[in-house]
């Protein structure tokens, strides 16, 4: 069967690299970017493009019944600091976005449909270390209120209506080909940044908080081998832990000083987004998808800032 791929919210940070690879996989005309905004050059001029505010349920409707999808990626979302700046819109673009999709992949018989989530499901009292799949869940932003609300839905779908959906729980993902989308853990992309171009960074996190983090060819190779999972590996139908490396501003600088010596960091004080990074797990217990569909992720620390390093140089 020849797969035709919908990606929805593809000019974003993970959009813009899934839509390559997806690409690279299935052929330029098989996968179809769509965003509310003009996408960038590549993505543009190596196959088709639609603007989609997923929103708009009959604008969504009219690119199901053109391109008739076998998967549908759903990434267009409000993230944990742009989100609480706009909370009503986030609730809103995160659940009804949501909400439209898994309705219209019922209506048009979609095989495979892919929703990410968020290690900000978790919160104050979720346990903090090697955070387990089930444990306490009490988000206090309302991305993680409308992540696990997603992922109930989810699971709902799939138990009620048996529709393939799959999920991933992503940590901070740290790239150097789009810009970060208002996120918590955006620090640790614009330390890079800011290191090449400044030599110092003013990081809105202290120095002890530690994060789970995972490098974005590791984001996107984990989240094409989950959707090409045989289905019955598929266990978990909210969304799967997925970890890769964790640290703090004060490790990750210390691995950047290893590249560029006279990089200084600096913190500022009283940022709202603290409050959030207190909230959630400092590493992810990701048993499940190591043993279900064979993850294990290839960038540690070292590796992902040479990496980086290298990139952003260029
Ligand atoms: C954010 O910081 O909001 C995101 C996330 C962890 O989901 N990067």
């Amino acid at each position: 069967m020849v797969e035709k791929i919908v990606v929805l919210g593809s000019n974003g940070q993970i959009g813009t690299e899934l839509v390559t690879a997806l690409r690279k996989v299935y052929g330029e005309l098989n996968v179809v970017a769509c965003d509310i905004r003009r996408p960038d050059y590549d993505i543009k001029n190596s196959g088709p493009f639609e603007f989609v505010n997923v929103l708009e349920k009959d604008t969504l409707n009219s690119i199901f019944q053109k391109y008739k999808p076998t998967q549908v990626y759903l990434l267009a979302a409000l993230l944990s600091a742009t989100g609480e700046q706009n909370p009503k819109l986030a609730w809103d673009l995160n659940m009804n976005g949501l909400l439209n999709i898994l309705d219209l992949a019922i209506t048009y018989q979609t095989a495979k449909v892919y929703w990410p989530s968020s290690i900000a499901v978790f919160g104050p009292n979720s346990p903090k270390d090697n955070t387990p799949q089930y444990c306490v869940m009490d988000p206090n932003t309302v991305y993680g209120i409308s992540k696990l609300a997603g992922e109930r839905w989810c699971e709902y779908y799939h138990q009620k209506y048996n529709l393939d959906v799959r999920s991933i729980r992503y940590p901070g993902l740290i790239s150097w080909k789009a810009a970060p989308g208002g996120g918590t853990t955006d620090y640790a992309i614009h330390i890079f940044h800011d290191a090449l171009k400044k030599g110092t960074y003013a990081s809105f996190l202290n120095a002890a908080t530690e994060l789970p983090m995972m490098y974005m060819d590791d984001a996107i190779r984990g989240t094409i081998e989950l959707m090409d999972a045989d289905a019955s590996k598929i266990t978990i139908r909210s969304s799967y832990n997925f970890a890769g490396v964790s640290f703090t501003p004060e490790i990750l600088a210390a691995e950047i000083r290893k590249h560029i010596p006279e990089f200084t960091l600096t913190y500022t004080e009283n940022d709202p987004r603290q409050n959030i990074a207190d909230s959630w797990p400092r590493s992810i217990d990701d048993s499940f998808a190591i043993d279900e569909w064979a993850w294990k992720p290839e960038y540690d620390l070292s590796k992902l800032t040479i990496d980086m390093i290298k990139n952003l140089k260029k």
